[in-house]
């Protein structure tokens, strides 16, 4: 679909929006969901974020926050969701950022709802599945990059805190502009978001230079751990249950080892559940990799989730690994 399409959809008057998005969300994933939440509030649309176990700590800065529910519940448009409907029920629920249908958390409780209000599935990820009634899948940097253009073609003007919504996505996704996702295209996103009023003081502060002891801890058990194959290029690291809450990510240390063009974290997030990060430097497909297991990404940043004991799921996707790169 094109962007005044999606247009077409959001214009009706006084509509109701459920917003998701994905599990283990990052600042893509919550900073686009506030940006269009608020966005969609400005055009007189009454709009409840969901997202189950929200991070106070780590997304509570940012602007928006309080149009944020940790529960689904009913949407009888009471005046703490906005301007407030008659209706009882969505006109349309939006996910953001979430490549799949199972990538939405608790999604067993929008299965109901979906019975009888259609998905618009927004996302920049080349694997996701089209799993909505509407898809809007663009490859672009980030979700943050995606709504920039879409609110630029549309001409909705951008507020400062909206801004910094984005800016934080945009940035987030792009490892502070650097990663090969970021383009001319992103700068420009990224510098008029700046002229707009996005606090980008606030946004390197909360995202990069607030990191507590404990993560510190887990930085430092995950280089103690680190794995390097210098032959094959690659090196792993892994964190076994329980590591603590961190919003630390090792991935983006154990990367910067200049003998490594593939970087992976396992990280055992629940006894024999394991969450793998993956990072490519160079031509290897980490989203192809990843598909094998049933994960996905993109290109040069992908996930993995595993059941199975720590030592058994390494030694799996490490045997994997050796065997992709060695028939390159
Ligand atoms: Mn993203």
């Amino acid at each position: 679909m094109t962007p005044s399409d999606l247009f077409d959809l959001l214009s009706p008057e006084k509509q109701n929006f459920l917003l998701v998005t994905h599990k283990f969300p990052d600042h893509d994933a919550i900073g686009s969901l506030l940006s269009m939440a608020q966005m969609l509030k400005k055009q007189g649309h009454t709009v409840k974020c969901w997202v189950p176990e929200f991070d106070e700590r780590e997304f509570g800065w940012l602007p928006g926050k309080e149009l944020i529910s940790e529960q689904l519940g009913f949407f009888v448009g009471s005046s703490d969701l906005g301007t407030g409907t008659s209706k009882d029920t969505y006109d349309f629920v939006i996910s953001l950022d979430a490549s799949n249908f199972d990538r939405i958390p608790n999604n067993e409780q929008l299965i109901p709802v979906l019975k009888n209000v259609p998905l618009i599935n927004i996302d920049h990820h080349m694997d996701n599945s089209h799993y909505g009634a509407y898809n809007y899948v663009v490859d672009l940097s980030s979700v943050g990059e995606v709504l920039f253009q879409l609110f630029f073609s549309w001409g909705w003007d951008v507020d400062a805190s909206v801004a910094t919504c984005l800016y934080a996505a945009i940035c987030t996704d792009t490892g502070r502009f650097l990663f090969d996702n970021t383009t001319g295209a992103t700068l420009i996103a990224a510098g008029a978001l700046i002229n707009k009023g996005a606090d980008r003081h606030l946004v390197s502060r909360k995202i990069y230079e607030s990191k507590s002891q404990t993560d510190f801890s887990i930085l430092l058990l995950a280089l103690k751990n680190l794995v390097v194959n210098e032959s094959l290029s690659y090196g792993y690291s892994f964190l076994p249950f329980p590591s603590p809450d961190s919003k630390a990510k090792p991935i983006d240390f154990i990367r910067q080892c200049a003998d490594i063009d593939i970087a992976l974290v396992f990280q055992e997030i629940e006894q024999d559940v394991i969450k793998i990060s993956l990072r490519s430097k160079e031509s290897f497909d980490v989203q192809l990799f990843s598909a094998q297991f049933g994960g996905g990404g993109h290109k040069k940043a992908s996930g993995i989730m595993l059941k199975g004991s720590l030592d058994d799921v390494i030694q799996r996707v490490i045997n994997a690994l050796e065997s992709s790169i060695n028939s390159i």
